[in-house]
């Protein structure tokens, strides 16, 4: 058994039982070998980006790992932006990266490169397999590595020879530690500053805790204390809809945000870090709370935050409180213009029950949580990185890993450019997508963005550098030609026709919504 196949070996027996690939000639041992090998399912994605952004999307639903097939130092420099996202919403992946053959190296040849380098901005290990009988070993740890809580990046650059040379045969991957409990000081502190600040007392959740579970727990502490709890600003996976915590976020406009956290003493993190704003404006503060403010960590986000809550709520003598959960409830439908309001209503009217929502709506959706809260259960997966072009990927990724669900792509218009070819992926793998194109035609937030920095009276060149019009895209010819079907809607009732249409069908299906 050749290095790659002691490899693929490893990695199935160790769970990781899909790979979104993007091959080329340094890797094709390990194509071949993946082929060979059963148990793992190959999702070809048509740009790097694409792979990181899927094994993200999918990690969040299932909590293990993807691996990624990346080719060399530029393959994996393409993956990047959704790597950094997908280190920001805590997930794990194991990455395989192809690399020269050992010997083949010191001639310099064209793909050759820091491999190590690129890797080490953004993985938690990169190991560079320096032998064909150490692959299996290292991939073993690769997998350890990537599912250490609350989830890490794993990097592991294998070299062309290691691939093809006689391996060692398959390693054991050791068994995932579950997530550590908080220590009991942990919990008595948080206690404290819960019991000095009473109804100034803010508890942010992120990562885990903001699962169905965990958030009951934050909100019989809010009914016996009075303090307040919100979620991060962005978070991986949320479980909401009726029958669930009704949790807001911070804001994200710094103003909104400072309104929110007003008068807030004591800040109690639990999976979550203490808010900052996104970017720093001219006279307004970095802090998105009041900077005198208490700051307590309950929970890492490595940490068990069910646990946690839940001895927090004995310790504060909450656990009999009721939780106020989400009654069941839609909003009517608005008729006529496809304004931010009607759009909502369609989404909050007609949102499928169990859905697994993707959401790069960046301005288009601010009105969206307020309008689903009392949808049918669901999960609402968001950007966590900032690094625009995740939405239709991370897509990919859920409805690989919940082949049974539908998942709903709420994807902004200039995002989605950046990864268009997951639409592609979605077709090849019949993938139960209703993916919604909010296409306004613009960079729309940059807009705002222009006049909030203070850069005034903006001319022609700023606004064509906003505006994706001239020529307009045309999302219905770019679905086609990936295979996807599509509609283009301009009124609120069109659109609730096809996303209704939409979700009753199996398989990708793409509305261009114009807005
Ligand atoms: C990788 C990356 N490149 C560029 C940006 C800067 N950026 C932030 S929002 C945005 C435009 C978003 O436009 P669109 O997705 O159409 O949403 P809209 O503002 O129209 O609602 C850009 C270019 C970014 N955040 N990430
Ligand atoms: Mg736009």
């Amino acid at each position: 058994m050749n290095g790659a196949e002691s490899l693929v070996r490893t990695l199935v027996a160790g769970d990781v039982t899909v790979s979104f690939t993007n091959p080329g000639t340094s890797e094709m041992h390990f194509v071949a070998a993946l082929d060979r090998v059963d148990g793992m399912r190959c999702v070809l994605c048509l740009h790097e980006t694409v792979t990181t952004g899927a094994a993200d999307g999918y990690w969040r639903m299932v909590n293990k790992p993807a691996s990624t097939l990346l080719h060399l130092g530029p393959g994996l420099a393409n993956s990047l932006a959704n790597l950094h996202n997908l280190k920001r919403a805590r997930s794990g992946v194991v990455n395989i990266v192809g690399e020269h053959a050992t010997y083949h190296r010191q001639f310099d040849a064209p793909l050759t490169s820091d491999i190590e380098g690129i890797a080490g901005t953004m993985s938690h290990w990169v190991k560079t397999s320096i032998s064909a009988k150490d692959v299996a070993a290292d991939g073993a740890e690769a997998v350890s590595v990537a599912m250490q809580a609350p989830g890490q990046i794993a990097t592991l650059i294998l070299p062309a020879d290691t691939a093809w040379t006689e391996g060692a045969g398959p390693a054991k991957v050791a068994a995932p530690s579950a997530p550590a409990k908080v220590a009991e000081d942990a919990v008595e502190a948080a206690a404290r500053a819960i019991e000095a600040g009473g109804g100034t007392a803010l508890i942010v959740l992120g990562t885990w805790a903001v699962r169905a579970k965990p958030m009951e727990h934050a909100s019989k502490i809010a009914a016996k204390t009075g303090a307040k709890f919100r979620a991060e600003g962005s978070n991986g996976r949320v479980e909401r809809g009726a029958g669930r915590v009704a949790i807001e976020r911070i804001p994200y406009p710094v103003d909104t945000a400072l309104a929110a956290t007003k008068g807030v003493t004591h800040l109690i993190l639990v999976g979550a870090k203490a808010p900052v704003a996104f970017f720093a404006y001219p006279n307004k503060p970095s802090l998105l709370y009041p900077p005198e403010a208490q700051v307590v960590t309950l929970a890492e986000p490595s940490e068990d935050a069910e646990d946690a809550l839940a001895r927090l709520a004995d310790r504060l003598g909450a656990s009999k409180e009721t939780p106020v959960l989400n009654k069941p409830g839609r909003p009517d439908l608005i008729r006529g213009d496809l304004s931010h309001e009607a759009i909502a209503a369609v989404v909050g009217h007609l949102l499928p029950e169990n859905a697994i929502v993707t959401d790069e709506s960046v301005t288009t959706g601010r009105n969206f949580f307020r309008d689903t809260h009392g949808a049918p259960p669901h999960d609402w997966l968001s950007l966590t990185g900032g690094a625009i072009g995740e939405g239709l990927p991370l897509a990919v990724g859920a409805a690989v890993a919940c082949p049974d669900r539908k998942v709903i792509a709420l994807q902004a218009d200039g995002s989605g450019m950046y990864s268009l070819q997951a639409l592609w992926t979605m077709a090849r793998e019949r993938l139960d997508v209703t993916v919604c194109i909010w296409a306004n035609r613009t960079y729309a937030i940059l807009k705002g963005e222009l006049a909030n920095v203070g850069a005034e009276n903006p001319g022609r060149k700023a606004h064509d550098m906003l505006s994706l019009g001239d020529p307009n895209l045309d999302w219905v010819k770019l679905a086609a030609g990936m295979g996807v079907e599509a509609t283009r809607v301009d009124t609120a009732e069109g659109f609730a026709d096809a996303f209704a249409a939409a979700n009753k069908r199996r398989g990708p299906f793409l509305i261009e919504v114009l807005n």
